[in-house]
């Protein structure tokens, strides 16, 4: 039981947990708190002399006169009631459609940036403000100018280590005539005013964050949720001003949301949340083009320059005929300046098909697939900051980080269409489409994955994972495998769980993380009064009820009384001698 709450513990600690992502968990009444940290950006901004710029300490009272983003009777009652739920800069959300109360801090940062002026420094400060209250918040939003946020979306992505909690960054590209999309947050605004996009987006974003554990740095405008490192500005006036070409959005809000489970990546490790901040800043984007000279590609490879990103044509092709050009590229690669090979197409990836393309990977360029420019630079940014070795660094280029590009599966790929198992179900259920298999699917996964943690079954749990199945998904109790595989004790099980993604931020419908059922049925049944210690030093909450009502303190005290009860006289004095000595 100890080593099975370390490895809980080890996964993330938090002192609230997130809302679950399973309805059904939601049909009662819960709460999630997110975090907004203001960068700056459109979706503050107000004219000055000079054009539109950020203006500090406007955002919170203009929020808080928009019904749709401040509930005011709520937090008039909340007032009333003396209640502690929105300290200072903090508002709260009408209920959602999921029926969560979701509350949300304003925190501003100084001074407030049009996102042009964005250095890797505010990566680092907003990094660190992420690392500083990641334990006190269900999920984030990063208010942000959209001109840079592709990049820092890329940036935060890897600098955000072992994330489990939902990151988000949204924006607004509306202008509003000589005012700035401030005016529009005021109460009565003509009806063309209202065509702003800064509202939903930051709606959408705050029922992202705090509704769903989407364990990545996220990215969402116009109606959809975008994994951040796969976007990239592709619009200067229009409200869809977002792409991500080489990937799926990670949700769409409609009517509803729908989440793309199969596409969400997976932090597929047990260690602790924390943040890297020291980019390296020897990095450029340097565009291949008809006749470029030689001599400009050499400057650009000048120390202290230690590594590019080379945007070439098409599939990842530069001229083959130039050996003038492809000597400079060859002397730099030896000199371990490390180039990466990205296309200039929006979508599409780098591959040797082409003789064109080849030469390139012949004199050391390295390919960078089908990640976007933004991507690429701020992954080599982080590895040449990272890696020990130059080989070191390589290796983690060529690796698929945080899900910033698409590595083609070696093995055969089990596909849900292979599934014998939910075929056969689907058979008899005369299902045929895709949509009625995945909903087959949808509908079993759970059952199947908690039965498998309730056995210890890390087969049969590998056979649901296989097929497709989101080992975060709760029965309809909002129980997960997790939590289940946590009550049961079973440590690999555990671990397995954790290092396939499963969240340790899924609350069930009595309000328990697998943390509290890893406490209250391992160390608490066992008596393993150090490992309550510990999880009390890590921050845990000990008197926070279970399902039944009891606190594992509770449970502790109640086995301990039986257990003296059951035993005679002297023994008892023995063994409350034993108790008071620890
Ligand atoms: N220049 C602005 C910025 O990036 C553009 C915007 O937010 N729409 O901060």
């Amino acid at each position: 039981p100890r080593s099975l709450s370390r490895a809980l513990a080890g996964a993330r600690p938090q002192e609230r947990p997130a809302g679950c992502d399973s309805p059904s968990a939601a049909s009662e009444k819960t709460k999630a708190r997110v975090l907004v940290i203001n960068t700056g950006g459109t979706i503050g901004m107000v004219q000055d002399v000079k054009g539109l710029a950020p203006e500090a300490n406007k955002l919170v009272n203009s929020l808080k006169k928009m019904p749709m983003l401040h509930d005011r009777a709520y937090a008039k009652e909340a007032k009333l009631n003396n209640s502690n739920e929105l300290p200072e800069n903090t508002l709260v959300l009408p209920v959602s459609k999921l029926n969560k109360r979701i509350f949300y801090t304003i925190l501003e940062l100084s001074p407030l940036l049009d996102s042009s002026n964005m250095t890797p420094n505010d990566w680092g400060n907003i990094a660190k403000k992420l690392e500083e209250h990641y334990e006190k918040y269900d999920g984030f939003v990063i208010l942000h100018g959209t001109d840079t946020m592709a990049y820092t979306a890329s940036a935060l992505s890897f600098m955000c280590e072992n994330l489990g909690k939902t990151v988000v960054l949204t924006g607004s590209q509306a202008l509003h005539k000589s005012q700035g999309v401030i005016s529009v947050f005021a109460l009565q605004v003509p009806i063309y005013e209202l065509q702003n996009d800064g509202r939903d987006n930051l709606l959408g974003a705050l029922l992202m964050a705090g509704q769903f554990v989407i364990p990545e740095v996220c990215l969402y405008f116009y109606n959809k949720l975008y994994r951040g490192n796969r976007v990239t500005k592709v619009d200067a006036g229009s409200f869809n001003a977002f792409s991500s070409p080489n990937l799926p959005p990670l949700a769409n809000a409609e009517v509803d949301i729908t989440i793309n489970w199969e596409t969400v990546w997976r932090a597929n490790t047990k260690k602790k949340f924390r943040v890297h901040t020291n980019m390296n800043r020897n990095v450029g984007l340097l565009r291949i083009f008809p006749g470029i000279t030689a001599a400009a590609v050499k400057a650009f490879l000048q120390p202290p320059i230690e590594g590019i990103v080379l945007e070439t044509y098409g599939s990842g092709n530069a001229p083959n005929n130039r050996e003038d050009l492809l000597e400079e590229l060859k002397k730099a690669a030896e000199r371990k300046v490390v180039i990466l090979n990205c296309t200039q197409c929006l979508r599409g990836s780098v591959k040797t098909v082409y003789a064109t393309g080849q030469t390139l990977a012949d004199v050391g360029v390295i390919s960078g697939g089908d990640m976007t420019p933004e991507a690429a630079l701020t992954k080599l940014s982080y590895t040449l900051s990272k890696g020990n070795s130059w080989e070191e660094k390589k290796q983690m280029l060529s690796e698929n980080l945080r899900g910033e590009m698409t590595v083609v599966p070696t093995g055969a790929k089990i596909s849900l269409r292979d599934s014998k198992f939910i075929q056969v179900i689907a058979k008899s259920l005369s299902t045929s489409s895709k949509e009625e298999l995945e909903a087959v699917r949808d509908a079993l996964i759970p059952t199947l994955a908690c039965a498998a943690a309730k056995l210890g079954d890390i087969d049969a749990l590998r056979a649901v994972a296989e097929m497709g199945g989101n080992l975060s998904c709760g029965d309809y109790d909002g129980r997960t495998p997790l939590h289940i595989a946590a009550s049961e004790g079973h440590l690999p099980l555990v671990e397995y769980l954790l290092t396939s993604g499963a969240t340790v931020y899924a609350r069930d419908r009595y309000g328990s993380t697998p943390l509290m059922n890893a406490i209250k049925f391992s160390l608490t049944a066992k008596g393993d009064v150090d490992g309550l210690y510990a999880w009390h030093l890590a921050g845990a909450d000990l008197e926070q009820p279970g399902y039944d009502g009891r606190s594992p303190l509770e449970v502790r005290l109640q086995d301990r009384r039986r257990f003296l009860s059951s035993l005679d006289k002297s023994d008892k004095e023995e063994a409350a001698e034993d108790g008071q000595s620890s």
